[in-house]
């Protein structure tokens, strides 16, 4: 094919405070794109599958303790690790629909006391740039109302409300493609929304190279 269009996927990520609904939308945007004869698959990160995740998932769990500046790095490797397949699963035409990404990175180690905004960006600088970030606003009072935390770390209220703050600030970001959706709507009318949104990026990542994060 000559001077053609890229044909790639499209980098799908969904992000949000805990029970803001990300995993129930990423499985049912991916079912539908599926459903409608477009390849697609889910990711998530942290991807605890790996030797990198498998550390990652024991601090999470409180299993062990890990140097603040360390797990953010392990968090960022284990993006890293996996770039190779999702350029890719890109290239190849399936569109990637990830719950969680470099978003939460930040979020999370930058609501820790001494961590700047700009020290948690760095290591996942040029990363592939996501072609639309969804964020699920939801009030903190009603994902308390979707059940108690769990016993992980960073489930606890104060924790999440100061990470909620790191998530608006990263929003302000306008090189990025932010939807910001609400997610005290039903499960049915945020699927319809993001299906939307979601149909507008595939289709404009179509003609587009992949773009580097943050750069
Ligand atoms: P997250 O991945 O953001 O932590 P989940 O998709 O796991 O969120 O959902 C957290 C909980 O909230 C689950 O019990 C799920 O069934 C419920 N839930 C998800 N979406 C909604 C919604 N739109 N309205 C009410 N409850 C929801
Ligand atoms: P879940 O598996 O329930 O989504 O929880 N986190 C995530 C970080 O601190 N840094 C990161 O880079 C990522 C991707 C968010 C995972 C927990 O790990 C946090 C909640």
């Amino acid at each position: 094919r000559v001077a053609m269009s890229y044909r790639r996927g499209a980098l799908i990520v969904l992000e949000g405070v805990d029970r803001a609904g990300k995993t129930t939308q990423c499985k049912k945007l991916v079912q539908a794109l599926q459903e409608s004869g477009r390849p697609a698959e889910m990711m998530r990160f942290p991807d605890r599958t790996t030797k990198m995740g498998k550390l990652i998932s024991a601090y999470l769990e409180k299993k062990s303790n890990l140097e603040d500046h360390t797990v953010h790095l392990l968090f960022s490797a284990n993006r890293w690790e996996l770039v190779p397949l999702m350029r890719q699963k890109l290239e190849q035409g399936v569109t990637l629909v990830v719950d969680r990404y470099a978003f939460s990175g930040v979020a999370f180690t930058s609501a820790k006391p001494g961590f700047s905004l700009e020290w948690c960006m760095s290591p996942d600088v040029g990363l592939p740039k996501p072609d639309l970030v969804l964020f699920l606003q939801l009030h903190p009072a009603a994902a308390e109302q979707r059940g108690e935390f769990g016993a992980e770390r960073y489930e606890n209220s104060d924790f999440q409300k100061t990470v909620l703050q790191r998530f608006e600030q990263l929003m302000k970001d306008p090189s990025l493609n932010w939807q910001v959706i609400d997610a005290a709507k039903s499960i049915e009318d945020l699927h319809k929304q993001i299906k939307t949104h979601s149909d507008t990026a595939i289709t404009t990542a179509e003609s587009q190279p992949i773009g580097e994060l943050w750069k």
